[in-house]
């Protein structure tokens, strides 16, 4: 196993500095310590022929620029704040604003937009990278000196495993996840439409006009939200149901787990390529890139709708504007913590 560092570009004179880890079955996978982004992931498909199976860049300029979220980890809270403000202990406080007046994924300035602090692991089994931040009380409007951690793993099972830790001294909201784009293709040669995923969900989170929670829990059954069996991404792309209407057609929804560890499973036929993702989460947020525009392009290929899907593990989107959901409140003295499992099979 091997890591390898080498400058990637400055961010306001910051270095920014990509690591790759590589592991004895040929996998690589390319992190910055901006965003805690990974820009690239070399897997194998079933005739044993190593490509990427994620969108991202080859420079900043085109983070800065371009980049939905490309790899990068979003917080302190991922998804959408309704209004961009909550109240604890009787105190409202006001977040950053940045989509119709609510805030998405951490504000402009969020996490996936900062320089993290990083050094690297070397296993026997594994290497990795552990990149920390300390979020200020106040960042993005949010209370409490925060100080976080992310964890990569690469393995020899062929195994990506992310842990993300936090410590606050305020009472505060902390729900963080990797917002990568996966494509099993490989190279981006096609868009998701024929990966089929298999999710062990019942129920799905209704959305209003804005993609936030009603509050309404959906069952999935008889409707193309029922991934129990697996299903082809194209079927809801394709559907006239008003929830894949509503954001874009396609998925853009917050599904609940139910814990028993049954891995969601994203599968390309062509390529043989299967990735594996188990999480003690309560949510995942299936993202099919219906936003996503064609107006740049990723190392060659155009951009456009439907390239990538991203599996969003988390804690339940607006949770702090739903006491019903599972609270994503952090206390000092506790630490938050959430872990996700990526495997690449074929
Ligand atoms: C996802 C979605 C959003 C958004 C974005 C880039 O998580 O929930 O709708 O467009 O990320």
């Amino acid at each position: 196993m091997e890591i390898t560092k080498r400058l990637f570009g400055y961010v306001k004179n910051k270095p920014v500095i990509a690591f790759q880890l590589k592991n004895d079955h040929g996998i690589k996978m390319t992190c910055l310590n901006y965003g805690c982004v990974i820009s690239e992931l070399i897997v194998p498909d079933k005739d044993g022929k190593f490509e990427n199976i994620v969108l991202g860049f080859d420079h900043i300029e085109d983070y800065i620029k371009y980049s939905p979220y490309f790899g990068a980890v979003v917080g302190r809270v991922a998804g959408r704040i309704k209004d961009a403000e909550f109240e604890l202990n009787g105190k409202v406080y006001k977040l950053s604003k940045n989509e119709n007046g609510n805030q998405l994924h951490g504000g402009d300035h969020g996490f996936h937009h900062v320089i993290w602090n990083a050094s690297t692991i070397e296993r026997e089994d594994a290497v990795g990278v552990e990149f920390s931040y300390r979020s200020a009380d106040g960042e993005e409007g949010y209370p409490g000196n925060l100080e976080i951690q992310v964890t990569y793993l690469l393995t020899n099972n062929q195994e990506l495993l992310i842990t993300y830790r936090g410590k606050t001294d305020k009472k505060t909201i902390v729900n963080v996840t990797n917002h990568s784009y996966f494509n099993l293709s490989g190279n981006l040669k096609r868009d998701v439409k024929e990966h089929t995923l298999q999710l062990d969900s019942d129920q799905f989170l209704e959305l209003d006009k804005e993609l936030l929670p009603t509050g309404k829990k959906l069952n999935v059954d008889g409707t193309v939200f029922d991934f129990r069996h697996g299903r082809k991404i194209r079927d809801g792309i394709e559907s006239r149901h008003p929830q894949n209407v509503l954001v874009g057609n396609g998925y853009d929804h917050p599904f609940l787990l139910k814990g028993d560890k049954n891995p969601i499973i994203l599968q390309d036929q062509e390529s043989g390529r299967i990735l594996e993702v188990e999480t003690d989460q309560p949510a995942v947020v299936l993202y099919t890139s219906n936003s996503l525009t064609d107006d740049f392009s990723i190392r060659g290929r155009r951009s456009k709708k439907y390239l990538g899907v991203c599996l969003e593990t988390q804690g339940v989107p607006d949770a702090i504007h739903h006491p019903e959901f599972p609270s994503v409140v952090l206390n000092p003295g506790e630490e938050y913590t959430a872990r996700t499992k990526y495997a690449f099979r074929v």
